[in-house]
């Protein structure tokens, strides 16, 4: 945590107490993290007497919901960015490293009266005027739950709803090695409000249309191994363009759960895969087991995220992105 931790965590409190209207965002294009822990706060800021409004957006166009995150609670919390206050009071920004990755609410989160910035992520720029910032935390659920735990709003079963999402999203469904025993303590906490983890577990993970298996199956069969790269440690990497999801008539966050298929080939240490957007660019994936910093590799590339997993964009040809990746990966 940065700075004097428990000073920033009083004036956050002090803060949205005082707040006539509470504005929240995340980062474009969310994770189960990013919504799960906006929308959690949300329903908690929202459930508590008094007349504050509460607002909360992100910054995608088209403004849609992600398929797999459409059961979150909350949702009717939610406006376009188009509606969003252009100067908010007081605004809240969850799970996102850098200004930017707020996209079209960059200008409201640097309009705000305060702007207290709830992150986990290492390479956080501490843009906000209070910086909730702790990359030791799982995910940005567990800093969201001890906000709404110091404004003392108990736990509802929809606030604990987008707070396991979060967690479970952003620990691998409990696998990774961030997995720590505060972070069993919490996911008991939100258990005992009575949720249903099997539900949440099939939502995010366990469903997909019919057509996703040859999505799949076409994203497979062009697996590349390159076993040399990374000095010896093996990359595997794969594509997902326009036209196999046009065939299986699906959008680009599809596309998000092959990575998890690739990243099991136990002859490499990295694994990506390279989706086409709509627009023709590459958003890449790329996840590593144990000796290679991605998030590094990846902000070298323009984006970002943390060590085992993280992404960035590409305009070109893929296989320049991933002679790119193998670069810095020898360097490395
Ligand atoms: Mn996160």
């Amino acid at each position: 945590m940065t700075g004097d931790a428990n000073t920033d965590w009083t004036s956050a409190v002090k803060t949205v107490d005082d707040a006539s209207q509470v504005c929240l965002a995340c980062h474009i294009r969310p994770d189960g993290d990013a919504l799960g822990s906006m929308l959690a706060m949300a329903v908690a800021l929202a459930s508590r007497a008094g007349d504050r409004a509460v607002v909360a957006s992100f910054g995608d166009s088209p403004f849609e919901v992600p398929r797999i995150l459409r059961f979150l609670p909350g949702q009717s919390l939610l406006c376009r960015p188009a509606e969003y206050p252009v100067r908010p009071e007081v605004m809240i920004s969850f799970d996102a490293a850098s200004i930017d990755r707020l996209g079209p609410l960059a200008g409201p989160a640097a309009a705000a009266g305060a702007l207290i910035v709830l992150d986990h992520h290492a390479s956080n720029t501490g843009f906000g005027t209070i910086n909730l910032v702790d990359p030791a935390a799982a995910a940005t659920a567990v800093l969201a739950t001890e906000l709404i735990d110091r404004l003392g709003i108990p736990l509802s079963q929809d606030i604990a709803v987008g707070l396991y999402a979060g967690l479970v999203t952003d620990t691998g469904s409990f696998k990774y090695a961030a997995t720590t025993p505060q972070v069993h303590e919490l996911a008991a906490r939100l258990l005992a409000t009575g949720i249903d983890p099997g539900v949440v577990a099939r939502e995010l993970y366990d469903r997909a249309p019919f057509s996703y298996l040859h999505l799949l199956s076409a994203s497979l069969r062009r697996a590349c191994l390159e076993p040399g790269a990374a000095g010896g440690l093996g990359l595997v990497w794969t594509t997902v363009t326009r036209a196999d999801r046009a065939a299986a008539g699906l959008p680009l966050e599809s596309a998000e759960p092959v990575i998890d298929v690739i990243r099991k080939c136990d002859e490499a240490e990295v694994a990506a895969v390279l989706k086409e957007d709509d627009a023709g660019t590459w958003q890449v994936s790329a996840r590593s087991k144990a000796a290679v910093d991605v998030g590094e590799l990846c902000a070298a590339l323009g984006g970002g995220g943390h060590a085992r997993a993280a992404g960035f964009s590409f305009t070109g040809h893929p296989g320049e992105a991933v002679a790119a990746l193998r670069r810095l990966l020898d360097r490395q």
